[in-house]
């Protein structure tokens, strides 16, 4: 007998502030070693959460590029935040397989927690500067590899701050 299998996650590419991600279960930070404030993603991510959010990621600090550790998501509309520390290009080596490695690790410690829908930013391509089109690539890729290991995660948004960036990732879809 054919086993029944349930239908695999699809990948969504959006303009939009990762913030505001109000139906997704999960949405993702591109971190800072420490975990705390700062600019980019994970001051907005930490602005809105409020300061609980610092608090509950002390004692998950330091983490090391490619690493994903999760934490309540306070006042934000998620249930979680996953904190991802992307590769500084140029400095932290091999950098594509850090990146790789962020998108992999994520994705399962999310499916780990039996949620449906996932968001992520596009980690290390702000302040980090990992060049947009390398870095929509990998993470395309990688989301797509990672795809029949998950288990419960049915929607993975890639939330892009711009048009540009939505044309650059749908180039590589
Ligand atoms: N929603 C979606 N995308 C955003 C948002 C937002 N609210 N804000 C920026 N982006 P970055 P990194 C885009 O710099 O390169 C922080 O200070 C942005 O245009 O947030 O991994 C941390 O503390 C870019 O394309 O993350 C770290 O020190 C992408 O999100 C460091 O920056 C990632 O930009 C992490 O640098």
């Amino acid at each position: 007998m054919n086993e029944i299998k349930p239908p695999l996650a699809q990948i969504e590419l959006v303009v939009g502030d990762i913030t505001q991600q109000a139906d997704a279960d999960i949405i993702v930070n591109a971190a800072n070693a420490q975990l705390e404030s700062g600019g980019g993603v994970a001051g907005a991510i930490h602005r809105a959460a409020g300061p609980d959010l610092a608090e509950a990621c002390r004692p998950l600090a330091p983490i090391r590029p490619g690493k994903a550790v999760i934490s309540p998501a306070f006042r934000l509309p998620n249930s979680y935040v996953i904190h991802c520390l992307g590769p500084v290009y140029g400095r932290d080596e091999p950098s594509d397989t850090l990146l790789a490695n962020c998108y992999r690790n994520a994705l399962l410690l999310a499916d780990k927690q039996q949620v449906k829908s996932i968001a992520f930013p596009a980690i290390s391509t702000g302040i980090f500067g990992f060049p947009k089109e390398k870095a929509a690539e990998i993470a395309l890729r990688t989301i797509k590899s990672s795809i029949p290991s998950l288990q419960t995660i049915r929607t993975i948004r890639m939330v892009l701050f711009d048009q540009a960036d939505l044309t650059i990732f749908e180039g590589k879809l």
